[in-house]
């Protein structure tokens, strides 16, 4: 007999439908909350038949544990611990422990797809087109790499595994699996995938209509309210408005905030540890302290949120050699426009502004952080030409 104790994310349910391809009716699988794995490999230790085959993937132990496992190995014991996690680099220290983070082309990895090298090279299992497919989705999405890739597939299995309750999920992949010969998401699955990206996208758009903007020490930050789909959220307000250092998202009924970047220079663990939480370079969370309600909650409450820049226009355009167009709240005007391939500058009301600026992100940046100013749309830019050729 085998066991799988793994995590209850896609990655680590992942590693449960490659054991019940692998096993069939002879692996048990249950998966856990970080925090709920350690009692589950007491109870293992506890009443489990020794000689059941432990494995354990995408989640790792407490010190005691470790212990206990490793007395349990030693006394000839079968366990095998695979994960991918830095945090759980020390259990190499272990024969029953494989943890790699980056594999040896420096591909980053996840335990779906240490545990489908483990089987294929134990023999436990057969290589398949199929598997292979499905196993390269869970590990893009783990690792974050579909972004780069623009990998929608990754993105959809993801979503799709949040839609559907875990069993019926495992049970449609499995015998997709070992149906098919490719990887496919049927017609059903692509309904409702599509109408779930269009409830996100919706979402989103009232979303960034109700975000303000807040300097917050040396960063500017976008605020917003929302109690689902963070990571949709934060990379398309972070990337609809990229003057922004991060977007800070609040869940007032959860007391938590949010940290995302989409910015190479941004570290929001550290914006989270400033509040005692913490997280990745592009993604963290904290709790909602005192500090962190005042900052993001009481001092932006009065704010009026971030217009948006116009997007249907034909004349007014970003980038435009002729110059384009913003307006603030106060109805001042800027015109951000090419001195030279260079240098960009600013007429804020006819007046040239001192600073100049590389690029024309650059100028923007500068226009919005400063002014919340948003691009206008083509009848207002009209207005204004109108107005200065008369002053002509
Ligand atoms: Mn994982």
């Amino acid at each position: 007999m085998y066991k799988l104790l793994s995590h209850n994310d896609l990655d680590g349910v992942g590693c449960g439908i490659l054991a019940k391809l692998a096993f069939g009716k002879q692996v048990k699988v249950r998966y856990n909350s970080v925090s709920g794995l350690d009692r589950e490999v007491e109870w293992f230790l506890e009443n489990d038949d020794q000689d059941t085959f432990l494995f354990i993937t995408d989640l790792s132990v407490s010190e005691d544990n470790e212990k206990r496992l490793d007395a349990f190995f030693q006394a000839g014991g079968k366990v095998q611990l695979l994960d991918h996690h830095k945090t759980a680099l020390h259990f190499n220290n272990y024969k029953w422990g494989q943890v790699v983070v980056e594999d040896d082309e420096g591909k980053l990895t996840s335990a779906t797809s240490l545990l489908y090298e483990y089987l294929v090279t134990h023999q436990l299992m057969e290589p398949s087109d199929a598997v292979a497919e499905f196993v390269e989705l869970v590990r893009q999405y783990d690792t974050w790499e579909w972004e780069k890739n623009d990998n929608q597939h990754a993105q959809r299995l993801n979503a799709l595994f949040f839609l559907v309750p875990i069993e019926e999920f495992e049970e449609k992949m499995i015998s997709r699996l070992q149906a098919s010969e490719h990887f496919h998401f049927d017609e059903f699955e692509k309904k409702i995938l599509d109408m779930e990206e269009n409830k996100i996208e919706r979402y989103i758009r009232r979303k960034r209509r109700e975000l303000v903007q807040t300097q917050a020490g040396d960063h500017f930050a976008g605020v917003v309210y929302a109690e689902s789909y963070h990571s949709e959220l934060g990379n398309e307000l972070g990337k609809d408005c990229p003057h922004l250092d991060y977007i800070a998202i609040l869940n007032i009924g959860g007391k938590r905030v949010g940290f995302r970047t989409i910015h190479d220079h941004i570290d929001v663990s550290e914006v989270a540890g400033q509040f005692g939480g913490g997280g990745h370079a592009k993604a963290s969370g904290c709790s909602l302290t005192n500090e962190a309600y005042q900052q993001f909650v009481v001092d932006t409450f009065p704010l009026e949120p971030l217009r948006e820049d116009a997007r249907r226009n034909r004349y007014n355009l970003k980038r435009s050699s002729f110059g384009s167009l913003y307006k603030n709240r106060m109805e001042e005007l800027f015109l951000l426009y090419p001195v030279n391939e260079q240098v960009w500058a600013i007429e804020q009301n006819n007046q040239n502004l001192e600073q100049t600026f590389n690029s024309f992100e650059d100028g923007e940046s500068f226009l919005k952080r400063n002014y919340e100013a948003w691009l206008v749309r083509d009848d207002a830019f009209v207005n204004y030409l109108v107005e200065q050729i008369r002053k002509d």
